[in-house]
This record gives structure tokens, sequence and C-alpha cells, in this order.
């Protein structure tokens, strides 16, 4: 995944058209689309592979699950063109290194502390935890709360090198500039973006935030 606009638009559109028209217009502010459950359950899995032809895809199905189901999953996903797959880490080492093997060439993004309010409840004790098994399975990276800079800043202390990406921006409260500023590598922009009335100029508006950072 390139990082160039240091922006992921998280695509959660669930009008097939409007999703793919939306996809085609932000594609050239953002580095990578984020395709989640909303918009495969509205218009079929083929919409990894439609997407993938014109952008990195981040299939962001928080996989969580044994071994052998993970491995299916992520297979599954980059056969489809997925660039990187997003697993949650509380399920283990043996799943995480499960999820890295499966992927290959593809990147494997692990959950440490969600970005909502009850994301404090049972993933933020854990997320130095989590994000330590994630850097032994070998992920390439980890999602990190936008809304909690500061656990940004945390997670980076373990993540080292590794990719940090940070949803939680614009409908959920944070910054992109205080993700960035915090260690995150992208901020992960959906509802400011895909629900503004010109999706590109709103993308381009986060990315220029983002580069005057
Ligand atoms: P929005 O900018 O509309 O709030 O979208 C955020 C996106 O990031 C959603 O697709 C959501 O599922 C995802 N996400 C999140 O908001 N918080 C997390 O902790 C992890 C996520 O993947």
């Amino acid at each position: 995944m390139k990082k160039d606009k240091r922006l992921v638009l998280a695509l959660d559109e669930t009008v097939p058209a409007r999703a793919l028209a939306i996809a085609e217009a932000v594609a050239p502010h953002v580095d990578a689309i984020k395709i989640n459950w909303p918009l495969v359950l509205s218009a079929g899995p083929g919409v990894i592979d439609q997407i993938s032809q014109f952008s990195d895809v981040v299939c962001d199905f928080k996989v969580a699950d044994i071994p052998n189901t993970v491995r299916l999953i992520v297979e599954r996903s980059v056969a489809r063109g997925a660039s990187a797959v997003i697993v949650h880490a509380f399920t283990g080492p043996d799943s995480l290194e499960a999820a890295v093997d499966a992927a290959g060439r593809a990147e494997i993004y692990a959950v440490t502390e969600m970005s909502h309010p009850g994301g404090r409840v049972f993933t933020a004790p854990h997320a130095e935890e989590m994000a330590r098994l994630g850097l032994d399975a070998g992920v390439s990276g980890f999602i990190a709360p936008a809304t909690r800079p500061d656990r940004i800043a945390a997670i980076r202390r373990i993540a080292g090198d590794l990719k940090i990406l940070s949803p939680g921006v614009g409908a959920q409260g944070g910054s992109v500039a205080d993700a960035l500023a915090a260690g995150a590598d992208y901020a992960i922009v959906g509802r400011a973006i895909y629900g503004a009335a010109d999706p590109a100029a709103a993308a381009a508006d986060f990315a220029s935030q983002a580069a005057s950072r």
C-alpha cells in the first residue's frame, strides 16, 4: 500500500452504484479504499475485484476466528484483489500467524484499540498486549483510534516501524492532524467523505490536511 496521501477511504456506502462512483472519484485522493461488510453485503464480494482494478483495497472484515477459518477468509479476500485484510488480535497468536501466512505478499492489520466509546471497555486495557502479539506474528501494522491520539502514541511505541491506520476522523470526532501527529501513518475517513455533497472535494480537503502535517 503506498503512503502518498496518508488517507484511506472507508467506503461504507450501501448503494452499490453510488459506492462505485464515489470510489472512482475519490481514488486519486487516497492511498487505499477500505471495504467493510455493509458494502460487501449490498454489492456482493465482486465489489472487491471491481475496486481493486483501480485502487488498493483493504478488506476490513475484522476477522476473528480459529486459524483455519481465518486462513480461508484471508485467502479468498486476497484472491479477489485485496491488498490488505484487517483482523482482530484478541483471537491469539495462532490465528494471527495463520492470517499473516495466508496473506502472502498482502498485508495484515491487527485491531488494537477500537475508536468508539465501547472500545474503552475491553480493547483499551489489552491494546498494548494485542500490539505485541501482532508484532510477534509478523503483521504489517495496526488499527488504533484517532478518537484517542494518546493511544495511537502508546501503540506507536510498541509498533516501531510498522504501520498504524487510524479510524475515527470526522464523524467520530477525531482529526487527521492529531492522528498523524500522534504517530499514525494513515487516517481512515468514512462518512465525512462518502456522505459529503462532493466526496472527491472532501477527500482532497482531508488529503491537504494530511499533507500540511
Ligand atoms: P467513519 O469515518 O464513517 O466513522 O468510518 C470509520 C470506519 O472505520 C468504519 O468503516 C468502521 O467500521 C472502521 N473502524 C472504526 O471506526 N473504528 C475502529 O476501531 C475500527 C474500524 O475498523
